[in-house]
């Protein structure tokens, strides 16, 4: 059986992180392409060179040349600019637009089975890009973002209450921008809900309400506080091991049940964007987008948070 092929579009900050996780998991063969010359294959000899040391068996290039990326199983896309101090994602958007352009076109020339996920932003809209040129079937082509806004979520969430960050479930939906919605009701400690164990901790239903929408804040702008101590980028392990999450759950037909910004027909009421939303991956990509109940002030958030995509989107156009 042919050993599987990971693809890296953009070999910046995240890009570099996504090549060391593919070949210490040994998640198949790499190759790293970017627009600027050496920068690809001195990452991928750096990386190659500590096999050795870390036991890892897997074959890494990095290239400057489209054809390099055939037969990839997965393409992950970081290419684009990040944000720096000040910039929302939104800001980002014609410039990136422009990189998103030739790299899909790309991928459709090159990679044209693959499954495609995205990292650059803002994501949400050049998802919807992607797919566009790529004319590549939706369940192929998806976004990353929620699992590290949720992964976000979690942390504050473990933190606040001295627990282990294994044992806390937290879920954001949505865009990725200011308004997406950290879903409080479903936040739980090995299925205590967290609202409980806040309320047993202060002994107050009010200052529990305050912990938690403080930490719902946290998390909305939780991409800007490290653009603001960074200086110079923005977040890049941690948007790097979400996306591998995503990737391994494809390539090894896991079902993993991640949220993941995929296009909706009428789930949570939205239909033609690509939002946020829990979705079982596996070797189909998007196998199944799934549905529940919100409450009339989810939803209401949810509203508001699909608004700033759809204006994002139909910029676009
Ligand atoms: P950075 O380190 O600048 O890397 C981007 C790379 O893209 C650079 O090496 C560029 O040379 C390369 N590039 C530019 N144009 C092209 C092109 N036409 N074709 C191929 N490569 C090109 O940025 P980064 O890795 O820190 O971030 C990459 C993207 O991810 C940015 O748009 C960020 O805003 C975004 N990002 C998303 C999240 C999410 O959770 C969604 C989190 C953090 C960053």
């Amino acid at each position: 059986m042919a050993r599987k092929k990971i693809a890296l579009i953009g070999g910046g900050q995240i890009g570099g992180v996504l090549a060391q996780l593919c070949a210490l998991r040994e998640l198949g063969d790499v190759v790293l392409f970017d627009i600027v010359e050496g920068l690809p294959q001195g990452k991928m000899l750096d990386i190659a060179e500590v096999g050795p040391v870390d036991r890892f068996d897997v074959n890494l290039k990095g290239t400057n040349t489209y054809e390099d990326i055939q037969g990839a199983d997965v393409v992950i896309v970081t290419a684009g600019l990040p944000r720096k101090p000040g910039m929302s994602r939104d800001d980002l958007i014609e410039v990136n637009s422009k990189i998103m352009t030739q790299v899909a076109e790309g991928i459709k020339q090159y990679a044209p089975n693959s499954y495609v996920i995205i990292i650059s932003n803002p994501l949400d809209a050049m998802v919807t890009l992607c797919q566009k040129i790529t004319g590549f079937p939706y369940n192929r082509v998806i976004g990353q973002a929620g699992v590290l806004d949720s992964a976000r979520f979690a942390s504050f969430i473990a933190w606040e209450l001295g627990v282990s960050v294994k044992d806390v479930t937290a879920m954001t939906l949505g865009g990725h921008g200011d308004d997406m919605v950290p879903l409080v009701r479903y936040a739980s400690v090995n299925g205590i809900p967290v609202m409980e164990l806040l309320e047993q901790k202060y002994k107050s239903a009010e200052k529990a309400k305050e912990v938690m929408e403080a930490m719902v804040k946290r998390t909305r702008g939780a991409g800007g506080e490290v653009v603001a101590l960074l200086k110079t980028g923005s977040a890049f392990y941690s948007p790097a091991s979400s996306a591998i999450a995503m990737a391994e759950s494809i390539l090894k037909d896991q079902k993993r049940v991640l949220p993941t910004c995929c296009y909706l027909q009428g789930e949570f009421g939205v239909s033609g964007y690509y939002v946020g939303v829990p979705a079982v991956l596996g070797e189909n990509g998007v196998e199944n987008i799934i549905e529940f109940k919100l409450d009339a002030e989810e939803q209401a958030m949810m509203d508001k948070s699909v608004a700033a995509v759809k204006g994002l989107v139909d910029s676009l156009k």
